[in-house]
């Protein structure tokens, strides 16, 4: 079996101590990041669906997301660019109430990659937080919201609400996204922009930021 099925596995089956081996494995066998990454997303998809059919539960989730953040690490500087261009700042973080991070830290690491400088506020983010890391960098450019539930869909609404005064005041571009959330809900709370992935995360923020 190829290193990047073997890692596929490992990580739906929550194996943390070997994934970053097997993520090193699989590119000294020629396979490229993002297929690492593909192959890692597709296993949290086997874990969620197990989960949602209750063959697994909450432990068997967390040591998976484990799994995948030891394989991340190893992939991460290949995913990243070499852009030297600075495209300003960005504030990201989850929102209050969601302790889902592997989705926000990958939008994070392309948004960086596209020549922003990150400021990743972590996850269950208090509205407070929010702001407050905006006044202290009144120059930011986008500030990035993520939500994995359905039930946390009202934190983000509540936070683009409350940072809406924020947003006239040091006009910065507001972008949204996590599994829950479509186009039509980013509308709905006022978003600027809506993205379905990390990818086109970093083509949003990029085109928020120098429209
Ligand atoms: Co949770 N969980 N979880 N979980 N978990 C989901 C999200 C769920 C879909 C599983 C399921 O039922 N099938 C389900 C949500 C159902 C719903 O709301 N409709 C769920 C649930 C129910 C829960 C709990 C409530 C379970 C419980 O306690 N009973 C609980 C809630 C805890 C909380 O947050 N308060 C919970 C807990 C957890 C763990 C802590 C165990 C763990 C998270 C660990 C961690 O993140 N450090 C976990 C995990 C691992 C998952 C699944 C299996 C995987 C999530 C993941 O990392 N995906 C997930 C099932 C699934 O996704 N299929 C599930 C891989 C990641 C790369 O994709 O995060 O979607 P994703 O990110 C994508 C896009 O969404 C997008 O780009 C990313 C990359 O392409 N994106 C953005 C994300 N943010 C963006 C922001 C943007 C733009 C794009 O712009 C700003």
């Amino acid at each position: 079996m190829a290193k990047i099925d073997e890692l596929e596995v490992a990580v739906q089956n929550g194996k943390s101590k070997i994934a970053a081996q097997l993520a090193q494995e699989a590119l000294d066998e020629g396979s490229k990041a993002s297929d690492i990454l593909d192959a890692m997303v597709r296993a949290m998809g086997v874990v969620g669906d197990k989960f949602s059919a209750g063959e697994i539960f909450v432990p068997e989730m967390l040591v998976a997301a484990k799994a995948m953040k030891k394989g991340m690490v190893v992939i991460d500087p290949y995913l990243k660019g070499a852009d030297a261009q600075s495209l300003g700042k960005c504030i990201i973080g989850t929102v209050k109430g969601d302790l889902h991070d592997i989705g926000k830290n990958l939008v994070s690491t392309m948004i960086g990659a596209a020549g922003f400088d990150m400021i990743d506020l972590g996850v269950d983010v208090p509205i407070e937080k929010f702001q407050e890391a905006i006044d202290a960098n009144p120059d930011v450019k986008v500030v990035a919201l993520s939500a994995l539930l359905t039930t946390t869909m009202q934190s983000m609404a509540d936070t683009a609400e409350a940072l809406k005064p924020y947003r006239e005041k040091y006009g910065f571009k507001m972008m949204v996204g996590g599994a829950p959330i479509t186009q039509a809900f980013a509308d709905e709370i006022g978003a600027d922009g809506y993205s379905v992935d990390a990818g086109a995360a970093a083509v949003l923020a990029k085109d928020l930021a120098t429209a």
